[in-house]
């Protein structure tokens, strides 16, 4: 009910356009996508799929065949498409097995290409999708690339390698191998990976490390193109073993009320912060710890399991019992936000991304409390007339909304709560793993079909 109320009121305020404006009733565009339209509809099309809304999937697939124009001329995050489109068109693909979306993923995946023209091979933020030309985002240090974004282009690529057949496309395996040979050429400061990468020197231009937002998906990636590789892709494996060595050794941490959290660090000091978005690691971990070896693997199950208690910590001590963008571990404060810009919620997935991993593998009943939990506290603040909308203080019972539906709510909040109530064998986590917009891309490759 709650993915048709979203899409039915995109459809009808905002089809065409990025997202939707749910108070206002219109669409909107931004800058993120390089002039390419319809991201709700991208995002959204494998979640009405797997949810079995047949009629609303066949509007979204109508909209990709008739009105999705490739042909644009803007400059875009090479992240954010990679992530939500190529990843939104191949989940598509292989869930239904219709061309269309197989070629639209390809074309645009050549399209992006050009931003690993660089002396290191490391591609920069934002391309240009007519011209090709690429540069660093004005906001990263120094002309610098981030982690999180070239760390985050290996599981689509490969997919678009294999599926092409073009001597062009599959020059983009070696193109995102080669991003990991850079990798492991830099000096890691005590074994931790800094967020910002000169494309140029190959080196790191500051000392910030985080496993929320400009670190969070490269960690992600690692695991999971071990995953996605059937296991065989061992370099992958051993580089994020070894990352998440560190992370705990230096970065994990317990307050004084006994919650454990992962801080950040600048140079050596720690800051005692979490971002929402750092708690994908809960689910991300549990992930990693059932083929870790037997001696970390009950270790990296209790971590996984405390950094999502943290997590739902962070929910039920706001009174929307929804999740701030960023909590804080310090000044006497545990798990909540500290500071005015960090109380909004945009309606994020990774909290409930963690529920769903760590029902899936302990099946302790807790997990799906805590998503119901989130699902009512959804309907009672997010619910407007026109659509669902983030809030802009969890600490307060009558939050003024941001008018957005985000369109990563329809990729990934809402199936992953979905999942959460399914039978396992929905998108087994045997045979899927899902990027980081929750696109689901198959681990046996030569089986198409959900
Ligand atoms: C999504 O686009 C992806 O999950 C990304 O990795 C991080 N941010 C958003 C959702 O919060």
């Amino acid at each position: 009910q709650m993915m048709k109320f979203a899409w039915d009121n995109y459809k009808q305020y905002a089809l065409g356009k990025n997202e939707l404006r749910p108070l206002t009733k219109n669409g909107h565009i931004g800058n993120m996508f390089g002039g390419l339209r319809g991201a709700t509809v991208i995002d959204a099309l494998d979640t009405l799929y797997i949810m079995e809304l047949e009629e609303e999937f066949q509007e979204a697939k109508q909209w990709v065949e008739k009105s999705f124009d490739l042909n644009v001329n803007g400059e875009a995050s090479l992240f954010e498409v990679n992530i939500r489109y190529i990843g939104g068109l191949l989940a598509a693909y292989y869930l239904t097995g219709e061309e269309v979306f197989k070629s639209k993923a390809l074309e645009l995946g050549e399209k992006l290409l050009p931003a690993f023209n660089t002396p290191t091979g490391i591609p920069r933020g934002v391309i240009n999708l007519g011209s090709g030309m690429s540069w660093s985002w004005g906001w990263a240090s120094a002309g610098s690339s981030i982690l999180a974004e070239f760390g985050t282009l290996h599981l689509e690529f490969l997919h678009l390698s294999e599926l092409s057949g073009n001597p062009v496309l599959s020059l983009s395996l070696p193109q995102v191998m080669n991003i990991r040979r850079v990798l492991s050429r830099v000096e890691k400061p005590q074994g931790l990976y800094p967020n910002f990468l000169s494309p140029v020197t190959g080196s790191w231009v500051q000392h910030h490390v985080s496993i929320g937002g400009l670190g969070d998906s490269f960690y992600e990636y690692l695991i999971k193109s071990w995953l996605m590789s059937d296991k065989k892709d061992s370099e992958a494996k051993k580089m994020y073993d070894d990352a998440l060595e560190a992370i705990e050794k230096h970065l994990v941490k317990k307050s004084a009320g006994g919650l454990t959290y992962i801080a950040e660090w600048r140079g050596g000091i720690l800051d005692h912060k979490m971002g929402h978005l750092a708690c994908f690691s809960g689910g991300m971990i549990a992930l990693g710890a059932q083929h870790a070896a037997q001696s970390r693997r009950q270790r990296h199950m209790e971590l996984a399991a405390e950094i999502t208690s943290t997590c739902h910590e962070s929910y039920t001590r706001s009174d929307t019992k929804l999740g701030p963008e960023a909590f804080r571990f310090d000044a006497g404060s545990e798990a909540m936000a500290t500071r005015l810009s960090e109380r909004y919620y945009i309606l994020r997935p990774e909290v409930v991304e963690s529920y769903m991993y760590l029902w899936r593998l302990t099946h302790d009943p807790k997990y799906r409390h805590w998503g119901w939990e989130v699902v009512q506290a959804l309907e009672k603040h997010c619910r407007v007339e026109a659509g669902f909308s983030g809030i802009r203080d969890v600490y307060t019972t009558s939050p003024s909304h941001d008018n957005m539906q985000q369109s990563f709510f329809l990729a990934e909040t809402l199936k992953y709560l979905y999942l959460l109530f399914c039978e396992d064998d929905v998108l087994s986590l045997e045979d899927w793993v899902f990027n980081t917009e929750a696109h689901p891309l198959p681990i046996n490759h030569t089986d198409f079909k959900a």
